[in-house]
């Protein structure tokens, strides 16, 4: 008798947000970035992709749906993430001969994000680090974080840093077959626990140039990218896991701040350029810029940072919240042009 059973795995999977940013694919077609990148996992409480694999004899296709809309998953990228899962699965079966044969059905994914959809709050990166576990999680596969990282990085390549807590670097690797190209811990959340990161909304809209349009763009057009890719980056990498394993905010705000303007320096100097941040980014930078110029000690207070949209992430010390969240929250309350502000957690992403 057939087996009509239903296989279901759940889980969540968080939002990272770069401090230094992947921008430019060496191969685009197995996704494979011309430099490191390395980030901070915001807590999964708050801004998260949470996603149901289920997979059946009675399923008629694979499906994804995201916040209850279908979602086309003929794309090359979806595809590569679940092929290559189906296939560790067939491994494991044709191990254990008595296990279900999983990987001969048809797969039910169902995510739910609670943020705004490309809108460069880093929705794909969660959206597959979810997408991915979830199916690992059904498959009862033996995959580490790491072995995932380089399944999800095929969907997105921000997603494989989304598949771990705390402080995430993602390797470029050297291979041509991207083998190496996969993510792993630089710290836990817990090595830095006063870690805070507020969200500012500028814009809940969807971006206008996609990250993976407008990067190829800036790789095929930008005279300042081969030197942020070979020089400027590499270094940046090794002083920023420094940083975070020294505890050193002053280092790793200004490397922030410093790798956030050089990557939208790039986005600038694409043909045609791509503009993310607006003017209301600009006040944001500025409003950072006052508060580490009136601090105290003359360390900075705050660091900011953008990705491909105008929202603002502002990454500061606990000891540090009134001053800094508190001047941001009180200038939202100006209404000057942000649409809300998140407080978040730098927590351990959990399974
Ligand atoms: C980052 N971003 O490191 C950088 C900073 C945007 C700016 O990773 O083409 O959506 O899917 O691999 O991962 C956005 O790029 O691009 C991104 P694809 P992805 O977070």
């Amino acid at each position: 008798m057939a087996d009509s059973q239903v296989h279901r795995a759940s889980t969540f999977a968080p939002v990272n947000i770069a401090v230094i940013k992947y921008w430019g694919k060496r191969d685009a077609k197995l996704n494979l970035p011309t430099n490191s990148s390395l980030s901070v996992t915001l807590s999964q409480d708050d801004l998260r992709t949470h996603t149901t694999a289920s997979c059946s004899s009675t399923f008629d296709r694979d499906s994804l749906t995201l916040n209850g809309s279908d979602q086309d998953i003929s794309g090359a990228r979806t595809q590569a993430c679940l092929q290559e899962l189906r296939q560790l699965r067939q491994e494991v079966e044709q191990k254990d001969g008595s296990l279900p044969k999983l990987s001969e059905f048809r797969l039910k994914i169902v995510s739910e994000n609670n943020f705004p959809t490309a809108a460069g709050l880093a929705s794909s990166a969660a959206g597959f680090a979810a997408l991915v576990r979830a199916i690992a999680n059904l498959y009862e596969l033996p995959a580490t974080p790491t072995e995932l990282s380089r399944i999800a990085r095929q969907g997105s390549g921000s997603a494989c840093r989304s598949l771990m807590g705390g402080y995430v670097a993602w390797e470029k690797g050297e291979r041509a077959d991207g083998l190496d190209s996969v993510a792993y811990e630089v710290s836990p959340a817990s090595h830095w626990p006063n870690m805070q990161a507020l969200i500012l909304v500028a814009s809940a809209e969807k971006k206008d140039v996609s990250s993976t349009s407008g990067m190829q763009q800036t790789v095929a057009s930008s005279a300042l990218f081969a030197h942020r890719a070979d020089e400027v980056v590499p270094k940046r990498m090794k002083a920023m896991e420094k940083a975070v394993h020294e505890q050193d905010f002053e280092a790793f705000a200004v490397l922030t701040m410093k790798d956030s303007n050089n990557f939208h320096a790039v986005c600038l100097d694409t043909q045609p350029p791509i503009f993310y941040m607006n003017d209301t980014s600009r006040a944001a930078v500025r409003v950072c810029e006052s508060l580490n110029a009136a601090s105290p000690d003359g360390k900075p207070l705050c660091a900011y940072t953008f990705d491909a949209g105008p929202n603002a992430v502002i990454y500061y010390l606990a000891e540090n919240e009134e001053q800094v969240a508190g001047t941001f929250k009180n200038i939202l309350g100006d209404k000057t042009g942000w649409e809300g502000a998140r407080g978040q957690k730098v927590n351990k992403a959990g399974a």
